[in-house]
């Protein structure tokens, strides 16, 4: 039985966070324990989450294993229940819809789109542009918003 819950891999629980914004979800994502979340670290972390989500294990996340996916991330969202962070969680909840990550638009994630997708998913919440995530990005806002300033592509 499959079962790992997303409020446990976006962790978005402030309230027990001792008020450092981002810091449950640094905890949950940092493998090596550095205080920082890389992209290999996401891109290992995100092959743990698409195995909980694929629940016929085709290799796939389809249209119906995101119902249940989203359902998963909503839920976490709403317990988070606003504060600070709020902005970052966003992004990191965004990252992993089913739209962002599919890359040839065939209406499902492959395993590679998921993976491959990790370093986008870890630009957009990298706010110091160190090409990590600490709860330094998650204590800071975009300088810019509404893209125009390309990040390369
Ligand atoms: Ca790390
Ligand atoms: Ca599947
Ligand atoms: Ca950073």
């Amino acid at each position: 039985m499959k079962h790992l819950t997303l409020a446990l891999i976006l962790a978005a629980a402030p309230v027990f966070a001792q008020g450092v914004p981002g810091q449950h979800f640094v905890e949950n994502w940092d493998l090596d324990g550095d205080g920082a979340v890389s992209v290999a670290e996401a891109t290992e972390r995100r092959g743990d989450v698409f195995l909980s989500f694929d629940q016929d294990d085709d290799g796939f996340l389809d249209a119906e294993e995101y119902k249940v996916f989203d359902q998963a991330r909503a839920n976490d969202m709403e317990n988070e229940g606003g504060g600070h962070g709020q902005g970052n969680m966003k992004n990191a909840a965004e990252g992993m819809e089913l739209a962002m990550n599919d890359v040839d638009g065939d209406g499902k994630v492959s395993r590679d789109e998921f993976l491959g997708q990790a370093k986008v998913w870890i630009a957009e919440m990298d706010l110091d542009e160190d090409g990590v995530i600490t709860t330094q990005d998650f204590a800071m806002r975009r300088k810019m918003m509404g893209g125009g300033h390309g990040k390369g592509n």
